[in-house]
């Protein structure tokens, strides 16, 4: 295959402590984790490391957001929160220097619209406004309807989405980028249905929330084909 198979594992605002341990356990042999920051391994221990923002209620399926009890947990004690620079824009500054694993989808309402197609395409036309290097680049299709829900989109549904948008980077980026990224597959995905979505021609691999917190992450992660 020209794409090289990526799963990832989305703790999203889950996994402080024990859950962490058993789950790291499961899949790295009972090695530790590793050193939480750069900045904590070179600083002198009588000065403390402060976050900058932490999530604001408990953990749970919250992408994206750090709960007090992880920053604790990684022996961060201080957070500052609420500061007026924060700000939730994704810009060419930011992609520098970083791999970037994009996200897009349609909800249930545009999917039954049948606009599924110009919706993600949309999604896609404003991440290409911003991309310049596709080399460090994943797309993401997560349809919102089946997001933490037990509902995973059927083998057949995924693939007429993700050749879609394979046909949409070689008409509007450049057929080389169509045929080099990897489009990867959330939504409800388990040990039970990766075999027979990982074995469609166009999807490169899973972005997985729930399962992946689970022992069955470790199939989800074999299920390359
Ligand atoms: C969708 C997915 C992981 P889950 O967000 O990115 O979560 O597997 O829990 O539906």
């Amino acid at each position: 295959a020209p794409r090289k198979f990526f799963v990832g594992g989305n703790w999203k605002c889950n996994g402080a402590g024990d859950d962490v341990k058993k789950i790291v356990t499961v899949l790295n042999d009972a090695e530790a984790p590793r050193a939480p920051s750069q900045v904590k391994g070179l600083l002198r221990p009588d000065f403390a490391v402060a976050a900058q923002n932490c999530w604001v209620r408990k953990g749970d399926a919250f992408t994206g957001e750090i709960s007090a009890e992880m920053l604790v947990n990684l022996q961060v004690p201080w957070v500052i929160l609420g500061h007026s620079e924060r700000r939730a824009l994704l810009s060419d500054q930011m992609i520098q220097g970083l791999k970037v694993i994009a996200c897009i989808g349609e909800t249930l309402e545009q999917r039954e619209a049948g606009t599924t197609m110009e919706v993600v395409a949309a999604q896609t036309k404003a991440i290409a406004e911003k991309v310049s290097d596709w080399t460090n680049v994943m797309l993401a299709y997560e349809s919102v309807w089946a997001i933490g829900t037990g509902k995973v989109a059927s083998p057949a549904q995924a693939e007429e989405v993700h050749d879609g948008l394979r046909k949409w980077l070689n008409t509007n980026v450049t057929p080389a980028v169509a045929e080099s990224i990897r489009i990867i597959y959330g939504g409800s995905v388990n040990g039970a249905n990766c075999k027979e979505l990982a074995a469609q021609p166009d999807l490169d691999g899973f972005l997985v929330g729930g399962a992946s917190l689970k022992p069955e992450f470790v199939d989800i992660v074999k299920s390359a084909t």
